[in-house]
């Protein structure tokens, strides 16, 4: 039964009245599933899909989705009309989006084009980029559908030129799947799309079924399930895949000070809050008095009980919680510890704080940038890291449908230049056939030159 009287509310942390270790454990996330107990759960599908190929994902279709009517499970482009077929507004929204995900993403190239240099003379290094030949994108199905996630994956893996575009998402009861991401789909110019979630559909884009196109890497967010299904895959060396990164439930970290619009700021945290009941938000107030505080708390219980998802929010807000610090430096040391998957500054001068930012997935600064218009608009990407892993992975980028290769290339002057430094360590390492390779080569050009 829905409760819309009780109040929604925010555990507050006062840091200066309490200790560093509380304020520790309140930044924890909720603990996760054992990743252990899942794999043992995936595993057996992941085998079923690898051997018994397109029946045996069928099968787990019909199981887990109640897709009974499904006779394969896979369409190919070009996708017929009629399974794409949108409002215009709809069509509209989609269009604008790509289109400014794809000018963002398609500017990322600068950074990956060909370098050339010379580190002594006679030694040129170089490094040049090619994409990724074959891409399973995932698209979650659940509670939401999220043709968004298709354009975030999608359009940086056409922008990269990658070959082979797969897409994957778990079929509506009757078999379909949503227009707009069928139309996505069109768009990025997709090879197919599986009509499959969970494990199932990332052990068929891993192993390739006799309808499915193997790929060479998977990316996107999924539950569980897909996350450990990746995990197993990418550990497969049979398999040859490789993943995006690990993924854990959607986060907001919004710090707000007293220039901030308390609308905006409960907004920002109920918009996160909505994902799911495992979503985590957290407010972050600099120096807010009792009565600014109230004002943010009441705007939140407010909003939140007109949304169509309050129960989600509720059960997310359980979990979430405020802190009040003292000053804009205490407040990003928190957040750099958190490493939030996206980061809101609703303070005063927000662009002069960006500097101070070490560990987050993205940033939205100012009080016209909700964490929406990057979600679906903007152009940056919206697979981020989160569960802390802003610490050590960047979002999907252009890069992420990218390979570097490097190479060398010596004339005889640049070799003779370098050669007794190259013998001279692979001496040390006691490999003496890597040391012959220069030797013989210096030996050869003093011989032609008498
Ligand atoms: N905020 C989510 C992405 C999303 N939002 C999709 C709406 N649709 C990623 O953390
Ligand atoms: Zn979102």
């Amino acid at each position: 039964v829905e409760d819309r009287t009780s109040r929604i509310e925010m555990k507050r942390v006062i840091t200066a009245s309490t200790t560093p270790q509380v304020v520790t454990d309140y930044l924890k996330r909720p603990s996760q599933k054992s990743n252990e107990a899942i794999v043992n759960l995936v595993k057996p599908i992941i085998q079923d899909v690898r051997d018994g190929g397109d029946a045996a994902v069928l099968k787990y279709t019909h199981k887990f989705e109640n897709a009974t009517s499904l006779t394969s499970p896979v369409i190919h482009a070009p996708f017929p009309a009629e399974l794409m077929k949108l409002s215009p507004d709809v069509q509209e929204a989609l269009d604008i989006s790509i289109g400014n995900i794809e000018r963002f993403h398609s500017a990322q190239m600068g950074s990956n084009e060909a370098l050339e240099m010379e580190t002594m003379p006679g030694v040129v290094c170089s490094r040049f980029s090619r994409p990724i030949e074959r891409v399973g994108l995932y698209i979650p199905g659940g509670t939401a559908v999220l043709p968004s996630t298709a354009m975030m994956l999608g359009v940086p893996a056409m922008v990269a030129g990658c070959n082979k575009i797969v897409l994957a998402s778990p079929p509506r009861s009757d078999g379909s799947i949503s227009p707009e991401i069928v139309y996505v789909a069109h768009k990025v110019g997709a090879e197919s799309i599986v009509l499959a979630g969970g494990a199932q559909a990332v052990a068929a884009m891993a192993y390739g079924t006799e309808s499915i196109t193997k790929v060479d890497k998977i990316l996107g967010p999924g539950n569980q399930f897909v996350t450990a299904a990746k995990m197993f895959v990418s550990n497969d060396t049979s398999a040859g895949v490789s993943i995006d990164m690990p993924a854990g439930p959607s986060e907001v970290l919004v710090i707000a000070d007293k220039t901030a619009i308390p609308a905006f700021v409960a907004s920002d945290l109920l918009s996160q809050a909505e994902h799911g009941i495992d979503s985590q938000v957290i407010l972050i107030a600099v120096d807010l008095s009792e009565a600014e505080l109230r004002a943010i708390e009441d705007e939140v219980d407010a909003q939140a009980k007109a949304l169509p998802r309050m129960d989600i929010v509720r059960g997310s807000l359980e979990h979430s919680v405020t802190f009040v610090v003292r000053d804009i430096n205490e407040a990003m040391t928190l957040s750099n510890d958190y490493a939030p998957e996206h980061l809101i500054l609703q303070v005063q001068n927000p662009e002069s704080v960006v500097k101070d930012v070490q560990n987050a997935g993205s940033v939205f600064i100012g009080p016209w940038t909700p964490e929406s218009v990057g979600d679906y608009s903007a152009g940056v990407n919206h697979s981020l890291p989160t569960y802390g892993y802003a610490k050590q992975y960047s979002g999907v980028n252009l890069g992420s449908f990218l390979k570097h290769i490097t190479s060398s290339n010596l004339t005889a002057d640049g070799l003779l230049g370098l050669a007794k430094t190259v013998e001279t360590l692979a001496a040390v390492e006691g490999l003496e056939a890597h040391k012959r390779a220069v030797s013989i080569r210096v030996a050869h050009m003093k011989t032609n030159q008498s």
